[in-house]
């Protein structure tokens, strides 16, 4: 592996998954992989669990770690070719990523979707030109698009927690009256299908009209616009919220109803709760959820951890 922009960059999910577990059973085993090797870690967005389980898995291998926040630490980025700069951004990504790519062996880059110009946020721009530009391999810590760490942090935490051989997965949209990227829901997606695919796991959608993700993400997945229908025998309940893609940016409906409370979980398998975070209390999902041995969040996060680990193994491996 050389870039990690997208489940594309990766050849066996399974071996990623045992690699995570392997580095969660002993996690200095690998110290040597990445001693005298530094990564940067650069972020356009907040962020807490993806910096920090990023930098933790990094010193774990043994790499030296710098953190930046585009626009306030730095200059802001200009990502457009042949532009006069003449507005707010004092440098531009080929400079930028140029030099980054001097002082790091490997980049980690967090640049969410704007929201504006789907156009613009599906092609990728801030990832392609880093990749483009730096000359060293690129970790996606949320794009646009897609948030591949999370997604594989997923799979680890459903490997360890099924109960039973084939289990149901259930991704349902989530209320919130603010307009929030699509990413995580496209990569649950694409590595949910992945997983249904390969007879892992079974794996449905459920989400308000209006609220269809782009369809390269969804392929053949089965989508129902009934939360509870979907709900029916589920081992896996993954809420999210996310704008519309096909209206793009915003927020059609608020509706109450979708946020999952202990009542809709009786129809479940005992349906384990799992949520990416950061999650708003009793606006996408009741305390009693949260707070209880169904709910998958904080092991879920932990994940976090292990999946970068995997991922930055493997890239140091190959990169050496
Ligand atoms: C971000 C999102 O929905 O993409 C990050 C989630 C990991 N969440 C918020 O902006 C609240
Ligand atoms: N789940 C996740 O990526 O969290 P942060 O936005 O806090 O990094």
């Amino acid at each position: 592996m050389t870039n990690f922009l997208s489940l594309a960059d990766v050849t066996d999910i399974d071996a990623l998954i045992q690699s995570g577990l392997a580095a969660k059973a002993n996690p200095f085993a690998d110290q040597h992989l990445g001693k005298n090797k530094t990564i940067g870690l650069i972020f356009f967005n907040s962020s807490l669990r993806t910096r920090l389980s990023t930098q933790k898995a990094a010193q774990n291998l043994g790499m030296n770690v710098m953190m930046m926040n585009v626009g306030q630490d730095s200059w802001g980025l200009e990502m457009e070719e042949g532009v006069l700069m003449n507005g707010d951004k004092a440098e531009h990504v080929r400079e930028a990523a140029a030099v980054m790519g001097r002082y790091c062996n490997i980049i980690g880059i967090r640049a969410f979707a704007e929201l504006k110009d789907r156009e613009k946020d599906y092609r990728e721009q801030v990832m392609h030109q880093f990749a483009k530009y730096a000359r060293v391999p690129i970790v996606n810590l949320e794009s646009a698009t897609r948030h591949p760490l999370q997604s594989l942090a997923d799979c680890i935490t459903i490997e360890e927690a099924k109960t039973v051989a084939r289990p149901k997965v259930v991704l349902t949209w989530l209320p919130h009256f603010k307009p929030l990227p699509q990413a995580v829901a496209n990569s649950f997606c694409e590595w949910m299908n992945a997983r249904a695919k390969a007879g892992h796991i079974e794996f449905i959608v459920t989400h308000p009209k209006g609220y269809e993700l782009a369809p390269e993400f969804v392929g053949d997945t089965y989508v129902t616009h009934n939360q509870a229908e979907a709900f029916a025998g589920a081992d896996f309940i993954y809420g999210k919220n996310w704008s519309s893609y096909m209206q793009y940016g915003q927020v059609l409906t608020q509706d109450p109803s979708w946020a999952v409370t202990m009542d809709d979980l009786q129809v479940t398998n005992n349906g384990k709760f799992m949520h990416c975070l950061p999650v708003r209390r009793n606006l996408k999902v009741a305390d009693a959820v949260l707070d209880s041995p169904q709910s998958l969040v904080i092991e879920q996060a932990a994940n976090r951890e292990w999946s970068a680990q995997a991922v930055l193994k493997e890239i140091l491996k190959h990169n050496g």
